[in-house]
């Protein structure tokens, strides 16, 4: 792969992360080689959905196997494979196995549609694309057909689950494993997916020395060890799940995993009570449903230790309920798959818990608070989140154009978050300057679903905002002025033309509202501030 595909830290930076004993010269692949031979008996995997518990020696042998297997099928060193399975055993098992030939898995999540797994096909040119042939209701089966006939680069799609339709199933894949040259350290490891605030999404690349750091410092900072459970409640291929401290963190301590088939109290507490789980990561709208239902459950919830709550903000009021709810500790976590990532620490006082979104992992991670010059801002004061590390990427996989917006000069990572530096150090997250949506940790670029609306024969023009939800923090609504002279649509034609795009169900606006004109800046361009408090304002009257 052309260097020019994957922006890396300049040499003298690289030498400092590696003599500063950040970046060892590990790889996934070898991580989970080392845990198995250590202990192969020891529980890896819980999947309660299919009742499998697979020990460290089983992943390892099915990883082994499973390669060799997609070898045998022409997957190479350097390929990428779109991976968008839900929080079933296979996930590692597919994951590992790229991790050892070298392979790129991509992550798609489970609520992607056509829309989004073309692109991420084409755009990556991968060569196999492995899904679940049903779940949640719905069949990945077509999905996969859709795509196929539009990607004919798309060689292979391998199905987990016992109806593989017109496809491979993945059970038939594994053979005898054969011995495959290890990944550099400094390799990629995968392609992670951006939130985005543009009209694709843009894909992160992340190496194993650069990833294994952020989650042997997240395992250290959350206690994770050996004896640690970790319910994986999140679609496991987002990073927070992922990495914070995540599955890769328990798997890397020798812990176990517990997948969370569904993310409701009402799964997630008898398999705490069950597999006696001490840790698990939510986004904000899943810990207040949690809090709510904890206090008459009846689930023995005694052996959670930590709740890490991140991916949107959580207010301080609802932080506050966790201990009293569900006698855990709080950890707030305010990350972004591009790398940064920050902590509230165990010992950190209350106040501090509920009132910050913590700080960073490493101490080499370069934080800069600055105005709208990129100017550095004093202490206290609040302004645009710059960032630079030893886990945070330089740039984006293949976006030149968005990488010299994204990132400064000197390689700081432009987050478009909009923070405060408490005195100790910690962050406060007060808002974003990105024209993104976060619904409830789900984020949205208004960009994408405004070119969707725009492709209606109707419409003239489209502006998509968040507005505020009780529940999710934000939801979108998207004002529309319909052509002069066009049919009068009701909001819901504008929902499903966006849904039969085969867009994620996610992107889909909440609301739509038909206007005559877009409020204009004082130099007369569109003011999406305006529309922000419009939406704010407006008492919603739609389903
Ligand atoms: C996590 O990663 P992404 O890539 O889905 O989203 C990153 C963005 C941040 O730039 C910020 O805008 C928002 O999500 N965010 C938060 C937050 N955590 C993330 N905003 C306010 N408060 C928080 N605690 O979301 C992610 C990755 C790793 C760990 C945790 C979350």
């Amino acid at each position: 792969m052309s260097g020019s595909q994957a922006p890396v830290w300049p040499a003298a930076f690289a030498e400092r992360y590696r003599s500063a004993g950040h970046w060892r010269g590990e790889t996934f692949g070898r991580m989970l080689r080392d845990r198995a031979t250590a202990h192969p008996g020891r529980t890896a995997i819980v999947d309660p959905a299919s009742d499998r518990r697979w020990s460290y020696g089983e992943l390892d042998d099915r990883a082994d196997r499973l390669a060799a297997g997609l070898v045998a099928r022409g997957i190479a060193k350097g390929d990428r494979v779109v991976v968008q399975l839900p929080n079933i055993a296979e996930f590692f098992e597919v994951v590992f196995a790229l991790f050892r030939i070298g392979a790129l898995p991509v992550f798609a999540l489970p609520a992607h549609r056509e829309t989004e797994i073309r692109y991420f096909c084409e755009f990556t040119e991968a060569t196999a694309y492995v899904i679940a042939g049903e779940h949640g209701g719905y069949d990945y089966r077509e999905l996969a057909t859709a795509v196929r006939a539009k990607v004919p680069g798309l060689r292979h799609v391998f199905v987990a689950g016992p109806d593989a339709g017109e496809f491979e199933p993945l059970d038939a894949v594994p053979a005898e494993p054969v011995e495959l040259a290890e990944p550099a350290p400094d390799d990629l490891a995968f392609l992670q997916l951006s939130g985005g605030s543009t009209g694709v999404p843009k894909l992160i690349p992340r190496t194993h020395d650069d990833y294994l750091y952020s989650v042997r410092g997240s395992n250290e900072i959350c206690a994770v060890d050996e004896h640690s459970v970790y319910l994986c409640v999140l679609p496991a291929a987002h990073n927070f799940p992922l990495s914070s401290p995540g599955t890769l963190g328990a798997l890397y301590a020798g812990g176990t995993v517990v997948l969370c088939p569904q993310p409701g109290p009402e799964v997630a507490f008898p398999l705490i009570e069950r597999e006696r789980v001490t840790l698990t990561g939510l986004v904000p709208p899943l810990a207040l449903l949690w809090t709510e239902a904890a206090a008459d459950s009846g689930h023995d919830l005694s052996s959670l230790q930590v709740l890490l709550v991140g991916g949107a903000k959580f207010s301080e009021q609802a932080a506050r309920r966790v201990r009293p709810a569900l006698g855990c500790t709080l950890q707030q976590v305010f990350g972004m798959a591009e790398g940064l990532v920050n902590y509230t620490r165990l010992d950190d006082p209350e106040e501090v818990i509920v009132t910050t979104q913590g700080r960073p992992i490493s101490p080499d991670d370069e934080i800069r608070v600055v105005d709208d010059e990129d100017e550095d801002l004093p202490v206290g004061a609040t302004g645009h989140l710059l960032t630079r590390g030893p886990y945070t990427i330089r740039g984006y996989w293949n976006a030149p154009e968005h990488n010299a917006r994204s990132f400064t000069a000197d390689g700081f990572y432009r987050t478009g978050d909009i923070v405060r530096l408490t005195p100790t150090g910690h962050l406060v997250v007060e808002g974003r300057a990105k024209d993104q949506i976060n619904r409830g940790g789900e984020k949205i670029a208004a960009e994408e679903v405004e070119n969707h609306i725009l492709a209606h024969p109707s419409v003239h023009d489209a502006n998509v905002v968040g507005e505020p939800d009780p529940y999710l923090g934000e939801r979108t609504c998207a004002y529309v002025i319909l052509r002069t002279g066009a049919e009068r649509l009701k909001p819901v034609a504008i929902k499903r033309f966006v849904r039969e795009r085969g867009l994620a169900g996610y992107k889909v606006p909440d609301r739509v509202e038909f206007v005559e004109s877009f409020p204009q800046t004082g130099v007369g361009k569109i003011s999406k501030k305006h529309l922000r408090s419009a939406a704010a304002h407006t008492v919603p009257t739609q389903p």
